[in-house]
């Protein structure tokens, strides 16, 4: 027998054990074995898709036999399970995030030199999977991927939406949407499990039996299940994302076919499958919509079953529930949790109401993302009670339980013809969590006051985290060598490591080297900006980058209104020694949030103007990518100087861009906000340009009258380029199409923007001062890498694994 990494192995098993230990061995045979026998090309023929396909499924074989190994340990050691349930999951692209992680990337490179095609292009060629909004999506992706690196046994639950976040172009400058449409191609990381199948019902009555009742829907779908596996860092653990898929339980109507009515016969098809049709293209507002609702239900209706099943399978003592089964809810989307579990407990099992409250809550904890009024979720009575009439019932006597357990209790779930699915969820949970310190801490001062001074050791803080493989090894390459040439590759699952950096800032080579890498990505992006955008901009200029959705509490208008200010400021003084800039903008807007649209529209308007300007374009450049996603930000985060946090204190719950950035070396300009608190903090003062009120200041601020008006009478730049703006100087056919902004900011300007704007104003000037000295700068920038470690999303699972869900690491 052969010998593989110390084990004699027997020629059966010889290819399965040498692909395991060694899973770059044979990965050439392998891509053009799947290109002939499942992509059904010869290598003459195959398109770059062609090649994708195949490498996918070459890797996808590498991650199979871990992921059946990790299954199998969970049971034989009677694992605590994990179950994170979300709505979204922004997870990009997988292929090159399982090349890294299986440490195939020098193999994969090598096997298409030889084939002689371009690997990076193959790479490209995948569609993201764009399941998700924004941040909240992401961090789920992260804590996957984090959760597969632990070794904690884990599954993330939610919907394979046909369509994701919509694909944005502009015309004249408008945000124009289209429909995402990533699952027209075959979808290489996923297997269909038409076993794991469950009926989902909807509306109907409830007839009482005794104590108990039985819940007879009138209308039902199918949820089937697909599944991707998570593969961790090393390959030494994978778990499972399964994202549901609605079918009609009668997908065809034969009768009335045979009657010719063909429409008719393929509706319940149809309505069916509206469920997982598509992402609700918003992040903050709750569309009030049924379909929403039923999309909640369903996919959190179909993950419990799912997790009865499997722990049926291994427990026969439903009392063991909360020992071996932790449900997370991100945010309030899956909140129906509370109440179904209930009812899966007392009415389907026979528990007492009371016993199956107790254990539900137990089992479940929940993650509040934002504290937006409207985006805390809340249903009509009418709608709940006619989709959902059981759990109508069952919240009434949740509520009253936690009111005789809690008699000072003033509010309640089901209040006002409303349910309010954070107080639910709050109730239903035995731990809730901030997702950063300062956002936690007014949790408990605002809108959980009531319920935190009756459960003080309930709300806990896990500050977010982003995972480091994908978001310094795999999207900046450069910058990923020099750090293991300087302290070895431990920091890839031990990101605390790069404090081990800092003494290396007194090595002039490695200063350089940092330097260096920057610049080099700098290049890349520019290139990459004249080569498909057509937009020329100077790559030793500083790179001053705002992504991420567009609203008006992030303040990409105060970003804007600041860029009008200094271009102005540069034509009537253009030889005062200006630091060059380019300011480039990334995100979409809600279809139906119309202010932030504008913003959009002002923003490309603004980029025109200026950048046709002779006198000011060599110092200041606008920029709006369009389409911005997961791929966008791996492009543009590691060429970033300039991170711009800026929103009203008190709105960001934490951020995660923010810690990409500075993990890459970027520089924050931001407001004591959400986890920028904690980014300064870490990175120190001097390395972090501070400005704007705090979140107490902000709250005293929108008291004083006409805070805005005087703000403005107050700053002559401010009065100026609001002025542009209202005299059309970026729209000159039609001169008041931004009316609604200027009179917003005027006027109500509830986000503080003009009040913020000179504070602003001076620490960009800050920054320009600082760019200027570019040693000085490239310590800072290479400091706020050192020092990012803690932003790891690693650290943020174990402590969710300590703190809320008692889990363990199953890794060898
Ligand atoms: N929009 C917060 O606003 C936070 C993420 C992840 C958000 C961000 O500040 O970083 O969640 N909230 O915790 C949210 O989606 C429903 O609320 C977000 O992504």
């Amino acid at each position: 027998p052969d010998k593989v990494c110390g084990i004699y192995v027997t020629a059966n098993n010889r290819n399965i054990m040498l692909r395991a230990q060694m899973p770059h061995i044979g990965l050439r045979e392998d891509i053009l074995r799947q290109l002939a026998y499942v992509v059904g090309k010869d290598p003459e023929h195959a398109t770059l898709y062609d090649w994708r396909i195949a490498l996918s499924h070459a890797v996808r074989e590498r991650i199979v036999d871990r992921w059946f190994a990790s299954t199998r340990r969970t049971y034989e050691e009677g694992a605590k399970r994990v179950y994170y349930l979300s709505m979204e999951f922004l997870i990009g692209r997988l292929l090159e995030d399982a090349i890294t992680n299986l440490r195939l990337d020098e193999a994969a490179e090598l096997a298409f030199r030889e084939l002689g095609i371009d690997y990076a292009a193959v790479l490209l060629d995948e569609p993201d999977a764009a399941l998700g909004n924004g941040g909240l999506g992401r961090l789920a992706a992260c804590f996957l991927e984090s959760l597969s690196t632990i070794g904690c046994p884990a599954y993330g639950y939610g919907i394979r939406y046909e369509h994701g976040l919509f694909r944005q172009s502009f015309e004249d400058g408008r945000q124009v949407e289209a429909p995402e449409t990533w699952l027209l191609q075959h979808h290489v990381w996923e297997f269909e499990r038409p076993e794991a199948m469950f009926q989902i019902g909807f509306g109907g009555e409830v007839r009482e039996a005794g104590a108990r009742a039985v819940w007879e829907p009138t209308e039902a779908v199918f949820a089937e299940a697909y599944d991707t596996p998570i593969v961790g860092w090393q390959g030494r653990w994978a778990n499972t994302l399964r994202l549901w898929s609605a079918r009609a339980v009668d997908p065809f109507d034969l009768e009335r076919f045979n009657l010719g009515d063909y429409v008719a016969a393929a509706a319940p098809e149809a309505l069916a499958r509206t469920i997982s049709r598509v992402l609700y293209p918003d992040d903050t507002t709750e569309p009030g919509k049924e379909l929403r609702l039923k999309q909640e239900f369903f996919f959190t209706a179909a993950s419990l079953r799912d997790i009865l099943r499997r722990f049926d399978s291994e427990y026969d003592d439903i009392r063991k529930l909360p020992a071996k089964v932790a449900i997370q809810l991100n945010d309030t989307h899956p909140a129906i949790a509370g109440p179904e579990l209930v009812r899966l407990l007392h009415d389907e099992r026979g528990l007492e109401f009371d016993e199956a409250v107790a254990l539900a809550r137990g089992t479940l904890s929940y993650t509040n993302h934002t504290l937006l009024p409207e985006a805390l979720e809340k249903w009509s009575e009418g709608l709940m009670g006619r989709l959902l009439p059981r759990h109508m019932t069952l919240i009434e006597r949740i509520d009253a339980l936690h009111a005789r357990e809690n008699p000072t209790r003033k509010a309640a779930a089901r209040a006002n013809g409303q349910v309010n699915m954070g107080e639910l969820s709050f109730v239903m949970a035995h731990k809730v969590n901030g997702v950063s310190a300062l956002h936690t801490e007014l949790m408990k001062a605002t809108v959980f006051e009531d319920l935190h001074q009756l459960h003080p050791d309930r709300i806990v803080n896990q500050t977010n985290g982003v995972t480091p493989r994908r978001w310094l090894l795999s999207c900046n390459p450069r910058l990923s060598a020099l750090v293991t040439e300087a302290i070895g590759e431990d920091w890839v699952d031990d990101l605390e490591q790069l404090a081990r950096l800092e003494p290396r800032l007194s090595d002039a080579g490695f200063v350089e080297g940092f330097a260096a890498a920057k610049r080099a990505n700098k290049v890349d992006l520019s290139n990459w900006m004249a080569q498909g955008h057509d937009l020329l901009v100077d790559p030793e200029a500083m790179f001053d980058v705002q992504i991420k959705r567009i609203h008006e509490y992030k303040r990409q208008h105060l970003n804007i209104l600041e860029a009008i200010a200094l271009w102005q400021e540069i034509r009537a003084n253009p030889d005062a020694g200006w630091a060059p800039r380019v300011k480039i903008f990334g995100g979409k807007a809600a279809p139906g949030y119309v202010f932030a649209k504008k913003i959009i529209r002002l923003i490309n308007d603004v980029a025109r103007v200026v950048n046709a300007d002779p006198v000011t374009s060599p110092h200041l450049k606008v920029v709006f990518l369009p389409n911005y996603n997961v791929s966008l930000a791996e492009r543009l985060i590691p060429a970033a100087d300039l991170s711009e946090q800026i929103s009203t204190a008190g709105k960001e719950a934490s951020g995660t861009g923010n810690m990409k950035f500075a993990l890459n070396g970027a520089l924050t300009i931001g407001t004591l906000d959400g986890a920028n608190v904690e980014i300064r903090e870490r990175v120190g003062e001097e390395n972090f340009f501070l400005f704007g009120m705090t979140a107490d200041e902000v709250v005293n601020r929108r008291d004083i009258a006409n805070h805005a008006a005087k703000a403005i009478a107050a700053d002559t730049r401010l009065e100026l380029a609001l002025k542009a703006i209202r005299e059309g100087a970026f729209s000159p056919k039609e001169r008041d199409r931004y009316r609604d902004i200027t009179d917003n900011l005027a006027g109500p300007d509830y986000f503080l923007v003009c009040s913020d704007f000179a504070d602003y104003w001076r620490a960009q000037r800050e920054a320009d001062a600082a760019y200027r000295d570019s040693a000085a700068w490239t310590r800072k920038a290479a400091l706020n890498t050192a020092r990012s470690g803690w932003f790891s999303s690693d650290r943020t699972i174990r402590g969710y694994m300590g703190e809320i869900w008692n889990a363990g690491s199953l890794n060898p």
